[in-house]
């Protein structure tokens, strides 16, 4: 595994020098945050990303999203033109040596908490998502914004997206992807970029938006609309692994060779099935994560990983679930365990 960690660029408080000098990292998983989604990346941009994350001794590994238009999820008006620039977008990355891309197929809305700094009993704060918060959420009135959320709409336009949505099913949005990867993975593979689709967090319908990358059964689905190994996962053990419906290491078995990305975080299923963010740590929440690296581990996994969100611990501040400390002791943690698997396998 190569272990990497996200960096949201140069406003990022947590620099690349910071990055660096956690103890095994190797390499960056980022983006280009200033270009409209559905735009063409030019190459310049990616050049400059490049340079920025190589002179800080860093590897650019990942980028983690070319996010997708909404016209392609919903499968109306432009999208074949932002289906051409998605494709080019992913030429100009492949000139800079980029080999896996992270995207996803949610509608409107990125991951969803119903609190973003929630205080647990040690004193350090962390993403939660409550159902009974959320069921009283209504993101038109502007209740909550979220850092996974695209700040660009206003009122009226979050109002109409929603309302072009209400006619959209889920087997739309099956077809919808489908024609997204007929195009995009034909190129991929002519510019050997493996495309990683990020699962839906949480792995359920909010808002009434349909939701499509959820379960086991989804993913295979998935695969299947594409059968090339550039057409894979991003498989989050934070995301799917919120349901207990959801096995993460049988997953990771099943579909082994089709998983490109990893993002390693543990949570906490509470009792009316709503959940909180925990440490990494497999006693902090509900997942294994011995067992889940050991799945990696069994299956020759040789792809990137990241350490997925953190709390907020000893008094940081900053973007939620993205400060350095405490990611760093999840990215120290996992490769803990891995050091631990190498040895006992000689
Ligand atoms: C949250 C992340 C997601 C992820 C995108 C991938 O922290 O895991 O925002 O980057 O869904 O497209
Ligand atoms: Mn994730």
């Amino acid at each position: 595994m190569q272990m990497t960690f996200r960096w949201y660029g140069d406003d990022d408080p947590v620099t690349l020098s910071k990055i660096r000098q956690i103890p095994g990292m190797t390499g960056i998983v980022s983006a280009i945050y200033d270009i409209p989604v559905g735009e063409v990346w030019p190459g310049e941009k990616i050049k400059a990303l490049k340079e920025k994350v190589e002179s800080a001794g860093l590897k650019l590994s990942v980028i983690e999203s070319v996010p997708v238009h909404e016209d392609i999820k919903m499968g109306t008006g432009d999208r074949d033109r932002y289906i051409e620039n998605y494709c080019q977008t992913l030429k100009n990355l492949s000139k800079f040596g980029i080999d896996c891309v992270c995207y996803n197929f949610m509608p409107v809305f990125d991951w969803t908490r119903s609190d973003l700094a929630h205080e647990l009993p040690d004193g350090s704060n962390a993403l939660v998502y409550y159902k009974d918060q959320v069921a009283h959420m209504d993101p038109v009135k502007g209740d909550l914004s979220l850092p996974g959320w695209d700040a660009s709409y206003t009122k009226d336009s979050l109002a109409r997206l929603l309302e072009s949505y209400s006619k959209i099913t889920e087997e739309d949005m099956w077809n919808n992807l489908k024609y997204f990867l007929d195009k995009v993975i034909k190129v991929a593979e002519e510019v050997h970029i493996k495309m990683a689709i990020h699962p839906d967090d949480p792995p359920w319908s909010i808002f009434g938006l349909p939701r499509i990358i959820t379960s086991k059964q989804n993913l295979e689905r998935f695969l299947k609309l594409y059968d090339s190994k550039y057409n894979g996962l991003t498989l989050c053990s934070g995301s799917l692994g919120v349901t207990e419906s959801n096995d993460v290491v049988d997953m990771i078995y099943s579909f082994a060779d089709r998983i490109h990305f990893a993002h390693v975080r543990n949570v906490k299923i509470t009792e009316d099935g709503s959940f909180e963010e925990s440490a990494h740590l497999s006693s902090c929440g509900s997942l294994d994560i011995v067992k889940i690296m050991k799945a990696y581990h069994d299956t020759g996994f040789t792809g990137y990983v990241r350490p997925d969100h953190g709390r907020m611990i000893w008094g940081e501040t900053g973007r939620p679930g993205y400060g350095l400390y405490d990611r760093a002791l999840g990215a120290t943690y996992i490769n803990g365990i891995w050091e631990t698997l190498e040895k006992l396998d000689k």
